[in-house]
């Protein structure tokens, strides 16, 4: 049996699309960041963490391609050229998107009040819109990141379009990447995983 821990509302909202998209059970944990269930499991008490059995992984995207590699869906194969476009996307993910985003919210909750800077949001902002628009360039007409086939990429992408759009009102421009957001969002896993999401109670 699988166990994911983290709220919904963090980034273990990943791991749960990725688990509905597999239709796998799982049990649920619905620990905050910096809580003791997550400070049990992850020294750094950040969420999510994720047990396979006996085996603890650690980190959104590790978990997901875990995920994928171990029931051969949703990911290219490891060690071929597709798969290395594959990472590629969500490295962009991590590096533009993500990071962006996580520097904003660390200026605005996370950082120590004195450590904050006024400025971070704004300049966070400018560094994310740069990313959508490499985005955009090398999505160009696909369906999804690597041509037809939903991937692991997609996902991570989803997610951290999905926290601009909602958390932070970083709107994409009307055109082909609100268009490939919407597509990636009618997924009905997404649609599932999303309702549970709904259904949380807040992270703090
Ligand atoms: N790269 C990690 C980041 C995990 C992370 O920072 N999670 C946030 C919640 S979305 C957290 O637990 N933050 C608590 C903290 O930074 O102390 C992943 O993708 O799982």
């Amino acid at each position: 049996m699988y166990k994911l821990i983290g709220s919904p509302k963090s980034r273990a909202f990943r791991v749960m699309w990725m688990l509905e998209e597999l239709d796998e059970e799982y049990e649920h944990d619905n620990a905050s960041p910096r809580s003791p269930e997550a400070l049990a499991v992850n020294p750094s008490a950040k969420v999510p963490a994720f047990m396979d059995g006996e085996e603890l992984i650690i980190d959104s995207v590790a978990i997901c391609q875990y995920l994928a590699d171990k029931h051969g869906k949703f990911t290219h194969k490891a060690g071929t050229v597709e798969r290395a476009k594959q990472d590629s996307f969500t490295h962009l993910a991590l590096d533009e998107l993500d990071g962006a985003l996580w520097w904003a919210a660390k200026n605005s909750f996370v950082l120590p009040e004195d450590l904050r800077s006024d400025k971070a949001a704004a300049a966070c902002e400018y560094d994310y819109k740069r990313g959508l628009a490499h985005l955009q360039a090398r999505l160009g007409d696909n369906r999804f990141v690597t041509g037809d086939e939903f991937t692991v990429p997609d996902l991570i992408i989803a997610h951290c379009m999905g926290w601009g759009v909602n958390v932070m009102k970083w709107i994409p421009p009307k055109g082909p990447l609100r268009d490939y957001l919407a597509r990636v969002r009618e997924r009905p896993a997404f649609e599932t995983a999303w309702a549970k999401r709904e259904a949380a109670p807040n992270m703090f």
